[in-house]
């Protein structure tokens, strides 16, 4: 069994329900245990500015599943929920992204695991902090709690009070 963290994230429709349903789907998936889930975030959009908000969270999961099957899961998982992308870093009513697989590094041609913006990135670094304070990125051997405040404040993130 391997621990795992899944970024989510929505700038389409009713975001906190799309993560919530993607959470649900995921919960129902086997061989799958979702652990934790992060607050929610109000998130300014990153890399495309253009666009609407995001909600982003991070989920906290344990799997036997090898990386790449956990990626398929992930991706039938937008599927099943009608992801359209019109274009890299554009909007999108869910994104499910593997972040982190154990302490494995891994490139492969599809699948590039610690998702390699992950620390450059406050909407992931601050729900994994608020998870995993402690937890180091494979890469760098920095604890998230230390890159998150790295990262500083220019990025707007905010924890949703009172998410419906
Ligand atoms: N995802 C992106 C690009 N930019 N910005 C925010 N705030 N949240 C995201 O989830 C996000 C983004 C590509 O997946
Ligand atoms: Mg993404
Ligand atoms: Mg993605």
């Amino acid at each position: 069994m391997t621990i795992v963290y899944i970024g989510l994230g929505s700038n389409i429709g009713d975001r906190v329900g799309n993560i919530q349903r993607a959470l649900a789907i995921l919960k129902g998936k086997k061989p799958f245990s979702l652990l934790r889930v992060s607050s929610l975030y109000r998130t300014a959009p990153v890399g495309y500015e253009a666009q609407e908000w995001f909600a982003n969270a991070v989920a906290e999961g344990e799997t036997s599943l090898a990386p790449s099957a956990l990626l398929e899961l992930l991706q039938s998982i937008e599927k099943e929920m009608g992801r359209d992308t019109p274009f890299k870093w554009g909007p999108r009513n869910i994104d499910l992204d593997l972040l982190l697989y154990g302490n494995r590094i891994i490139h492969e041609a599809n699948l590039t695991v610690p998702h390699p913006l992950a620390d450059q990135r406050r909407f992931v670094m601050e729900p994994l902090a608020e998870l995993a304070p402690e937890g180091m990125h494979p890469t760098t051997g920095t604890t998230f709690r230390e890159i998150l405040k790295q990262l500083g404040t220019n990025q707007f993130v905010e924890r949703m009070e009172n998410p419906s």
